[in-house]
């Protein structure tokens, strides 16, 4: 048994599931009381735990997140207290490809706004206008991990010409690599960002960036929100300088921008990107089989450090 620090965004029953057999407690009743207690931090993609709440808890040994990403953790002031991480990577990987997928067919196509067409009765007046092709179109990738590569994988089944830009070059048939993002932008029909959240990867999409993309690009995020410089988005939405954008991710959760509401060449969807259930059942049996783990003495099943 362990006394856990439950930060936000984790399902209730993985809370539930744990706390037969531990004390989860959540971060509005932590105390300086209990606050020496906690043992464990269990934390999803979007928390935030910084190097002030884990040298609080003097005796927390273990961090595990509800997510791949980790960026909302402090990782240097972990491993200076020599505090385990885990993370739950691999199992989501389809689920957020085939949401960037379906996010670029989405705006590309235009099917929800086809749809508000028919629901306003639009269609008795007329056909909905031609939209935008994408198979055969130019894909720029940014970010080239798991996520990156299983989205690579299926833009290949559309026959796109598949391009991508990360920290480093790495063997995948039939990709290119560009080393720089702004002629990757430049050279892509829609450009697509499956790169890590934190400080290196901040504002990376930025006006430069968004400008060479240009008037008939689209953009789709399925990372983190702090990758793109939502002000320099939503500017270019506005004046007309990018053709559109799928986003499940924004700069301050659970808030999308309402300027994005409404517009018949923008997507939200609100961070939903590993969010089917057996996905969900997935990253909490690994959240769980990694406190089980620790809890006996074992090796970490997803340790990120
Ligand atoms: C969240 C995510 O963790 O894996 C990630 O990094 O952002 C998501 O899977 C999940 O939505 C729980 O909040």
């Amino acid at each position: 048994m362990s006394v856990i620090l439950r930060a936000n965004k984790v399902p209730q029953t993985l809370v539930d599931a744990l706390s037969t057999e531990n004390e989860v407690i959540g971060l509005e009743m932590l105390s300086p009381e209990n606050a020496h207690e906690i043992e464990i931090i269990l934390a999803s993609g979007e928390s935030i735990v910084d190097d002030v709440l884990i040298n609080t808890l003097t005796s927390l040994r273990l961090i595990a997140v509800f997510g791949v990403g980790y960026d909302g953790i402090d990782i240097r002031a972990a491993q200076q207290r020599d505090i385990s991480v885990t993370n739950t990577p691999d199992i989501l990987t389809d689920d957020v490809a085939d949401l960037a997928i379906g996010l670029m067919l989405s705006v590309a196509r235009r099917i929800n706004d086809a749809q508000r067409f028919i629901e306003r009765g639009d269609w008795q007046n007329g056909s909905y206008p031609p939209a935008v092709k994408i198979s055969g179109k130019r894909l720029g990738i940014v970010g080239f991990g798991r996520i990156g590569r299983a989205v690579a994988r299926r833009a290949q089944g559309f026959s796109m010409q598949i391009s991508y830009y990360s920290r480093s070059q790495s063997a995948a048939e039939g990709v290119t690599y560009s080393p720089s993002l702004v002629t990757l932008a430049e050279n892509s029909d829609v450009l697509m960002v499956c790169a890590s959240g934190g400080k290196e990867s901040h504002h990376l999409i930025n006006k430069e960036v968004l400008d060479a993309l240009g008037p008939d690009g689209i953009i789709i995020n399925v990372a983190r929100g702090s990758v793109i410089d939502e002000g320099a988005l939503l500017e270019a939405i506005n004046t007309h300088r990018i053709g559109g954008a799928g986003l499940d991710v924004f700069a301050d959760e659970p808030h999308a921008p309402q300027a994005f509401y409404h517009r018949d060449n923008v997507v939200i969807t609100p961070h939903i990107g590993s969010a089917t259930q057996a996905t969900r059942a997935a990253m909490a049996k690994l959240v769980m089989d990694n406190i089980a783990a620790f809890q006996a003495g074992q090796p970490l099943l997803t340790p990120v450090i």
